[in-house]
């Protein structure tokens, strides 16, 4: 049994409840995987989706309510609510004051650039997730089993495809996390190149030293 079972299958249709623990699970296992906290990617996969059946009045009163601000683009994306929303639920409802926890939830649609490994985690968790069945998604389950960035960035560059295709606004955050891993990689390269170089100068060096000395 996991923590808020009771409490989730109170509040969601089964079928999002069924989510929910799909994602803890799998939460669970990457943060095995890729050493982090365990019980921290639990209470966050089974949180994550807490307000996504909220209507789109229920999310504008909460956000009314506590003041909390969002931009243009969520307004253009409702779907992009229950991130906010829900992470906020989580945080003053809940009194779970974990800020670990509170972005996992908070970036867990769009992700950010410089994401924690919690919030990549849940991240990836919600796109492979046993309830999750689009072309591909085995693929990706074997690629979170060995690398997590590159899984991420998977994710990433699918949801941009999918969303460019529908003509429908790309959040900053999401261009954001799909271009830091980008940048991260060539700089990784480079310095693969740059270390190849210097030790290829080193040995000719050498070379020639004990050629002509
Ligand atoms: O809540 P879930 O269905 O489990 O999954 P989710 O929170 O990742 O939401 C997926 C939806 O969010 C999907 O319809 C695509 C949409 N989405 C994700 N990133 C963006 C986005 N929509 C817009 N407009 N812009 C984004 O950057
Ligand atoms: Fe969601
Ligand atoms: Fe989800």
């Amino acid at each position: 049994m996991f923590p808020f079972e009771k409490f989730i299958r109170e509040r969601l249709t089964e079928k999002r409840f069924r989510h929910s623990v799909n994602v803890a699970r799998a939460a669970r296992w990457l943060a095995f995987k890729y050493d982090a906290n365990e019980e921290k990617a639990v209470i966050a996969g089974m949180l994550h989706d807490i307000t996504k059946e909220w209507k789109v009045h229920e999310h504008m009163a909460f956000l009314h309510n506590y003041n909390i601000g969002v931009t243009s683009y969520e307004y253009s994306s409702k779907k992009l609510f229950h991130s906010i929303t829900g992470a906020c639920f989580v945080n003053i409802i809940l009194k779970i004051p974990d800020m670990d926890i509170f972005n996992a939830i908070r970036f867990h649609t769009t992700a950010r650039a410089g994401m924690s490994k919690l919030e990549k985690i849940v991240y990836l968790a919600d796109f492979i997730s046993e309830d999750r069945c689009f072309g591909g998604v085995d693929k990706l389950r074997a690629l979170a089993s060995f690398n997590l960035n590159d899984a991420v960035f998977a994710g990433l560059s699918d949801t941009i495809q999918e969303l460019s295709h529908n003509n429908k606004i790309i959040h900053p955050n999401t261009l954001n996390a799909y271009n830091e891993h980008i940048l991260v990689n060539e700089k990784e390269k480079s310095l693969q190149i740059g270390e190849y170089y210097i030790s290829k100068c080193l040995s000719t060096k050498s070379l020639k030293k004990s050629v002509f000395i």
